[in-house]
């Protein structure tokens, strides 16, 4: 599935001075950690890199970014010109948002989602790690022969850390945690990175997770949990889109659940679904039936207004539950 080994990356790397790295719309933990690790190695390597993405940086997340949320185009310096253009974890052309024209022209794709959409010109994709900072810790550990700062190793173990929630999830292998245990002998900062991503909710966040507890809907005999929140929710209960990122995770914790469906409606009327699976049954196959994509535990797709609640009908009925 790979066609350019790491090797054969950092020789590519090293060729080239002025990058773009580009993370997913909704950026996460995992996105911002691989980009941002990939651009301070670049940095120290004496080329010029910057981050981008479409959609501000979560303030949940703003302390993987030293405060700062806005990587959007705009935000670069106008005499910029990028030679080589990369993405990390950004499993489709769709999932550049606004920045979509770029895809075509990225030069290199890192990422671990089993539904990568080749999209670029070399690929670097690997299912089985459990995050795509994994994938990024063996470049950046190649590139600097094993003396990787502090900062970097910080950012790699939170997007390690999210990705496999805390390595708890399926996706946890033994080389995920070896990657892990590399990342705090440099020096990684787990015990704060840890009570960041998990821990610290900011007061918006919990109101928006006690609206979704106080409305979840068992459907199945128990077996699926499920959601909406409309815009007119969010403005009641002053909470923004980013206080709900956490809400799927919330409401698949009820006992007997196996599938989590959380629909939430956006600024432009549309409606994010996002899905999570604790069992055999693979979401981001059903999420692709609405062109959407992901993992086969974590996935999620776009819809319309109108189409939102036959969608989710779809999609329960997709996961074959008898009652
Ligand atoms: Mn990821």
């Amino acid at each position: 599935m790979n066609n350019i080994t790491i090797q054969g990356i950092c020789k590519l790397l090293l060729q080239k001075d002025n990058f773009l790295i580009f993370m997913h719309e909704n950026p996460d933990a995992d996105a911002v950690g691989s980009c941002f690790s990939l651009v301070y190695t670049l940095r120290k390597l004496g080329k010029t890199a910057y981050p981008v993405c479409c959609d501000k940086v979560p303030s949940s997340l703003a302390f993987m970014t030293d405060g700062e949320r806005d990587f959007t185009l705009e935000s670069l310096p106008a005499d910029f010109t990028p030679e080589f253009l990369m993405s990390a974890d950004v499993a489709s052309p769709g999932q550049f948002g606004a920045l979509r024209p770029y895809a075509a022209k990225v030069n290199l794709a890192l990422d671990h989602h089993a539904t990568h959409d080749r999209f670029a010109k070399y690929l670097y994709v690997e299912p089985k790690a459990g995050a795509c900072a994994e994938i990024v810790y063996r470049i950046v550990n190649t590139l600097l022969s094993g003396n990787i700062p502090e900062k970097t190793v910080s950012l790699l173990y939170a997007g390690l850390a999210a990705d496999t929630g805390g390595f708890r999830y399926a996706n946890t292998t033994p080389a995920t945690h070896k990657v892990a245990a590399k990342l705090i002998e440099h020096g990684a900062n787990h015990a704060q990175i840890c009570r960041n991503l998990f821990e610290c909710k900011s007061k918006s966040a919990l109101a928006a997770e006690a609206f979704a507890m106080e409305h979840m809907r068992y459907l199945c005999g128990g077996k699926i949990s499920y959601v909406k929140i409309m815009l007119a929710d969010k403005h009641a209960r002053g909470f923004e889109d980013e206080d709900t990122y956490d809400v799927i995770n919330v409401i698949r914790r009820a006992d007997g659940v196996k599938i989590a469906i959380f629909a939430r409606e956006k600024d432009d009327g549309t409606f994010k679904i996002s899905t999570r699976s604790s069992c055999e049954i693979d979401v981001a196959k059903i999420c692709g039936i609405f062109g959407g994509g992901g993992h086969a535990g974590a996935a999620g797709c776009s819809v319309g207004a109108d189409e939102v609640d036959s969608a989710v009908e779809r999609i329960v009925k997709e996961c074959g539950f008898d009652d």
